[in-house]
């Protein structure tokens, strides 16, 4: 079959058709394991062009790696990082993904003995990748003593998480330590353990959060997590959008395989990491791989975070209320491709230090604008509440304690507000998923029509906004404004004005 569908490709024939006969005919795809990527690499060897395949031999070592998050984030970002050091030669950093709840994605991959397709899109073309690295996955909350054993396996040397904003509590810190613990009291050596979220100070975070459980259990296993184990800050960066039903047909025209677990992403990625390993000769592996090893994460880690984030988060949410459904199709629209150049060029940069910044901003307006990606607005409009404070607000306090107009910030942050009202401009209703979500979209509603009142009422969250905003009277003021704008002309009107104010100010 995969013979055929590599002749069909070579002949010219076009992946439409190639995914057509397989919707036509979906008894003659494979199930996808390590048998069917066998045959397929003793099929392609020699022809591969557009579609790389892990070529090591896999499941030879016990996993490296525990990851804490199995999701799409984990198998386009580190776990291709990992593919690569294994695919030159090092079996260390095979990882066992682990799910913290949801137990789709691990159930999925387990038949397929934890191999998926990554579709890599760029201006360049699309190229696709079998990625190997995950080697056994498993769900935290269903089989968690699997987990604390991975954390306590003398094969494990990192612990890699990506389980967003909301998950850094007891929850974690409780099965982290545990494993420590378990590790600890085997007499085994530290771990790495890598936070790659997008918070600011990643892994000065999780320490904190370990340490502190781990004073409360035991002082002697705090102190052995202290001097054994590291948590290296991190920056990381890739454009992963949820996966959709067009990437399993996709990666199927090209492999002939039937992936359930195909994924796509872009080809720009970053991984920057503070030299700060329980094993220091890690720093010269992951460079090889093509990871960023420094001394200080920090200008990285801010430029990213407000530079791409905020930007996010503001084209999501602008996107979210005008019925707008993905990142291309807002930086699209020349007001908000406007707003998110003047946020990163005026507001932005001037308080950051990471190097060659104008360049860094044009390659995120291009990557926001990849047709490819299709990435939802409501995708990264999710949990709002925890990344507008990480995203924006440092940037506002700065420049309200410099004296410094609000506005673009302010802006986007009465679109916020706007959007808890869970409708978008044409009366569509859409979930707001986010922790705060009942309570926030309650206010909204109780205060719908009335600006002020609605400010008022959404400003009393400390955990957004913390105590010294609302009691601002300029922050407050310009909320005030630009919500009443929105309510009364609607988001891309009240953008125009912003645009024209700016622009006639400078
Ligand atoms: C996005 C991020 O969903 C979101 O909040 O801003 O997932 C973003 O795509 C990544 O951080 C890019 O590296």
């Amino acid at each position: 079959m995969r013979i055929v569908v590599y002749h069909y490709w070579w002949s010219g024939l076009s992946r439409c058709s190639i995914k057509l006969f397989f919707l036509e005919h979906p008894d003659l795809m494979h199930a996808f394991s390590q048998a069917s990527l066998d045959e397929l690499k003793a099929s392609t060897r020699g022809h591969e062009t557009r579609l790389q395949l892990p070529r090591y031999e896999r499941q030879r070592a016990a996993a490296g790696v525990v990851h804490l998050g199995l999701g799409a984030f984990h198998r386009a970002h580190q776990a291709m990082v990992f593919d690569t050091l294994l695919a030159q030669g090092d079996a260390r950093w095979s990882v066992l993904g682990v799910a913290m709840r949801s137990t789709a994605l691990a159930d999925a991959l387990e038949p397929q003995d934890g191999l998926y397709t990554v579709q890599v899109a760029s201006a360049a073309g699309r190229r696709w990748q079998i990625v190997g690295a995950v080697q056994k996955t498993c769900v935290a909350a269903r089989e968690p003593q699997l987990v604390i054993d991975a954390i306590a396996a003398p094969s494990t040397r990192w612990i890699t998480l990506t389980v967003t904003e909301k998950a850094y509590g007891p929850e974690l810190a409780a099965l982290l330590v545990k494993g420590l613990a378990a590790r600890h009291a085997a007499g085994l050596g530290g771990l790495t353990l890598a936070s790659c979220d997008n918070l600011s100070g990643n892994g000065h975070k999780l320490r904190q959060l370990c340490l502190d459980a781990a004073q409360h259990k035991d002082a002697a296993l705090a102190a052995w997590i202290s001097a054994r184990c590291t948590f290296p800050n991190s920056m990381v960066d890739r454009i992963v959008p949820a996966a959709t039903p067009l990437h399993r047909t996709d990666a199927a025209a090209v492999t002939g395989l039937d992936d359930a677990c195909a994924l796509g992403t872009e080809s720009f990625w970053e991984w920057v990491i503070e030299r700060d390993f329980a094993d220091p000769l890690d720093a010269a592996a992951l460079a090889s791989a093509g990871v960023t090893v420094v001394d200080d994460v920090l200008p990285f880690e801010q430029a990213k975070l407000c530079m791409l984030n905020g930007s996010h988060t503001a084209i999501a949410l602008m996107g979210a209320v005008m019925g707008l459904p993905t990142v291309a199709d807002c930086v699209a629209q020349p007001d908000i491709h406007w707003f998110v150049h003047q946020l990163m060029t005026g507001v932005m940069m001037p308080q950051l230090r990471r190097p060659d910044l104008p360049a860094y901003r044009d390659a995120l307006l291009a990557r926001f604008a990849n047709p490819d990606l299709r990435h939802k607005v409501h995708q990264i409009a999710s949990d709002s509440s925890l990344k507008i404070p990480l995203r924006w607000l440092g940037t506002v306090q700065a420049r309200l304690a410099s004296g410094q107009a609000v506005e673009p910030l302010a802006f986007a942050s009465a679109v916020w507000l706007r959007y808890l009202l869970a409708e978008d401009e044409q009366g569509q209703a859409y979930a707001i998923s986010d922790p705060l979500g009942e309570t926030l979209q309650a206010l909204a509603q109780q205060h719908r029509g009335d600006a002020a009142g609605t400010v008022q009422a959404l400003l009393a969250l400390p955990s957004v906004w913390g105590d010294a905003l609302p009691a601002n009277p300029q922050w407050t003021s310009r909320l005030n404004f630009w919500l009443e704008r929105i309510q009364s002309v609607g988001v891309a009107a009240a953008l125009s004005q912003l645009r024209a104010a700016e622009t006639t100010s400078r």
